[in-house]
């Protein structure tokens, strides 16, 4: 039999309600629902190729052989499918990050909506979006909305069945969005590690829930009537309220730096000058800034009075995830 071939491009994707803790570990279902941005600037490209020759899993990331351990993930991912389809031999998984390495921003989430769009069309499984963010979500939570382009929600579902993603809109409406680069350095606590912490000891965290289905609710009626001041207004306090709940689990914790709040006191000053642009944090010190897509220029001049114009990345809304031809793949 001969190989089976499939390559994907998924975009990263910021989001602007945050998920922030699992009720499941094991089949990564969220305590709340989220609603995320997707990103044109940051993306992953991964060909899948399953090989009837072939018995052991491999891993490239960026043209280098990953250790075992790393290679272990991606067989536990593929294994996923396997369960369900008839997949024939092992796989060998290519994968290229374009994320500035300046950004500091994860690749989690691109990273497995891609390698998902990849054994979907490799093994031609057939398997709509929505179906599929669902296998996404069992890579990383946040790869679930990296599916979809433009506003992408993560319904948290009753099962592992509809915990799935669902696009809101697809933000051609102004929207871009700022990233600044405060600290690429890898994080001391993980994302997966900072959310069980806080959901197993803040006494925040009920609050952040309560908080979050409300802050989502008006969140999708501010997409539906294009209103840009709610959007950012919802997305600031959201981010903070997440970031609350660390500041009250045990031990405390957090991810900011002093630049981090130096970034949030220029984007108000920015703000009292008039220009609409909103703060976002992830579980790092980098900042993020919601903003029309018509002032991001200028934007970009004002905070390179602060900031250098190496640590300011401007993105456009990104697309959803769609199959590259193997020419498309060797011009890379
Ligand atoms: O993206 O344990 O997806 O909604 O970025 O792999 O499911 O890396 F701000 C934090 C993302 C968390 C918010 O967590 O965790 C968001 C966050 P995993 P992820």
């Amino acid at each position: 039999m001969s190989k089976q071939i499939g390559i994907c491009r998924a975009h990263t994707n910021i989001a602007l309600i945050k998920y922030w803790g699992k009720r499941d570990e094991v089949l990564f279902l969220p305590m709340n629902s989220s609603l995320s941005l997707t990103l044109a600037a940051f993306y992953t490209d991964t060909k899948v190729t399953f090989d009837p020759s072939q018995t052991i899993d491999s891993f490239f990331l960026n043209n280098k052989k990953q250790a075992p351990q790393e290679t272990i993930k991606i067989t536990a991912f593929i294994d996923l499918f396997r369960q369900n389809y008839s997949l024939k031999g092992a796989v060998k998984v290519e994968s290229h990050n374009h994320v500035p390495t300046a950004a500091g921003l994860a690749s989690s989430a691109s990273a497995f909506a891609a390698l998902a769009g990849a054994v979907n069309q490799a093994a031609h499984l057939n398997i709509e979006p929505t179906l599929l963010s669902t296998y996404a979500r069992r890579g990383s939570g946040s790869a679930t909305r990296s599916i979809f382009g433009g506003f992408v929600e993560w319904q948290k579902g009753t099962s592992s069945a509809d915990s799935c993603a669902v696009p809101i809109d697809d933000a051609d409406w102004d929207i871009g969005m700022i990233i600044l680069a405060i600290n690429t350095q890898k994080k001391e606590l993980s994302s997966r590690a900072g959310m069980k912490l806080t959901v197993a000891t803040s006494p925040f965290y009920p609050a952040w829930i309560t908080s979050a289905e409300k802050d989502l609710a008006e969140m999708k009626q501010a997409i539906q009537q294009q209103d840009f001041q709610k959007l950012g207004e919802i997305t600031e306090a959201n981010g903070m309220k997440m970031h609350a709940t660390m500041l009250g689990a045990n031990p405390p914790f957090s991810y900011w730096e002093p630049d981090s709040i130096r970034a949030i006191k220029k984007v108000k000053s920015l703000r009292k000058n008039g220009f609409m642009c909103y703060i976002t944090m992830d579980a790092g010190p980098n900042v993020k800034i919601l903003c029309k897509h018509s002032e991001m220029k200028f934007l970009k001049k004002e905070l390179e009075k602060e900031f250098a114009s190496e640590q300011i990345i401007l993105s456009d809304v990104g697309p959803a995830i769609r199959s590259l031809s193997e020419k498309e793949w060797l011009d890379l």
